[in-house]
């Protein structure tokens, strides 16, 4: 695993421009497609075709409610041990592991980027669910500016309370997989996670790592899965 401390990149609209990402369309919208493609392929060639093909399969977006169906008292806090108090000013995620270009952003450089937002339904294998609204950016854009590496197969989230989790390549460049920093359209509560937590419809709650500090791709899935599939849950945990 490469750990080589990189120079703070200052994130700006522009310099995701330069790096050939628009903020619109990606790959939800049809007509946007091909010129996302195009875009894409200016990015990652010649490094990583097999992530390029990843991204640019076109994964079914899960269907989205309404703002009107949220259901704000539905989404119970789920936390397995303490809530940690992190300081949103001096927050930085690291994203490493088998990739180009390591970063450390901050929740600014993040809120610079293109905000997705998406009502979905949580679901926790406990027995409730939840219509929520997220807001973040996508995983998607973060891994187009890291450029995964062609051996990078699996992603490591770790959190601030000690919790962790992998997720297969081709989830995390799912199209409504965010790195969230708001909740029903305002900034993320504590206790969900804030700064910043995983969100997606497509896997069941426990995959959806809060405080997330840490972003890591790999080319293995190692012994230390996830928090509760260490403790016998299943790992994909697909909705
Ligand atoms: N860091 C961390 N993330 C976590 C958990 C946790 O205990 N710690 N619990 C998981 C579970 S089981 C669920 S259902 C959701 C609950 O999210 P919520 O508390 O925002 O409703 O967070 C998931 N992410
Ligand atoms: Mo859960």
């Amino acid at each position: 695993m490469q750990l080589t401390p990189s120079p703070r990149r200052l994130l700006t609209r522009r310099r995701l421009l330069q790096a050939g990402i628009s903020g619109t369309g990606l790959l939800l919208g049809g007509c946007g497609t091909s010129l996302f493609s195009r875009q894409l392929n200016q990015v990652f060639e010649p490094v990583n075709q097999q992530v390029e093909e990843w991204m640019l399969r076109p994964q079914a977006p899960v269907p989205e409610y309404a703002v009107s169906a949220i259901e704000p008292d539905k989404l119970l806090i789920n936390t397995f041990d303490f809530t940690p108090q992190i300081d949103p000013a001096a927050f930085q995620l690291t994203i490493d592991g088998a990739v180009e270009r390591p970063q450390r952003l901050s929740l600014a450089d993040l809120q610079a980027m293109p905000l997705t937002s998406m009502v979905i339904r949580h679901v926790c294998v406990e027995g409730w669910a939840a219509i929520v609204q997220w807001g973040g950016v996508r995983l998607q854009d973060l891994a187009a500016l890291v450029q995964p590496r062609p051996e990078a197969r699996y992603v490591y989230f770790e959190s601030a309370d000690g919790y962790y989790e992998s997720w297969d390549l081709p989830s995390v460049l799912h199209p409504q997989t965010l790195m969230a920093y708001q909740k029903n359209g305002e900034p993320l509560p504590v206790q969900n996670g804030a700064p910043l937590r995983l969100a997606a419809p497509i896997k069941l709650g426990y995959k959806q790592s809060k405080w997330v500090t840490s972003i890591t791709f790999t080319p293995q899935l190692m012994e230390r899965q996830g928090y509760w599939e260490d403790r016998g849950y299943e790992w994909f945990a697909g909705l």
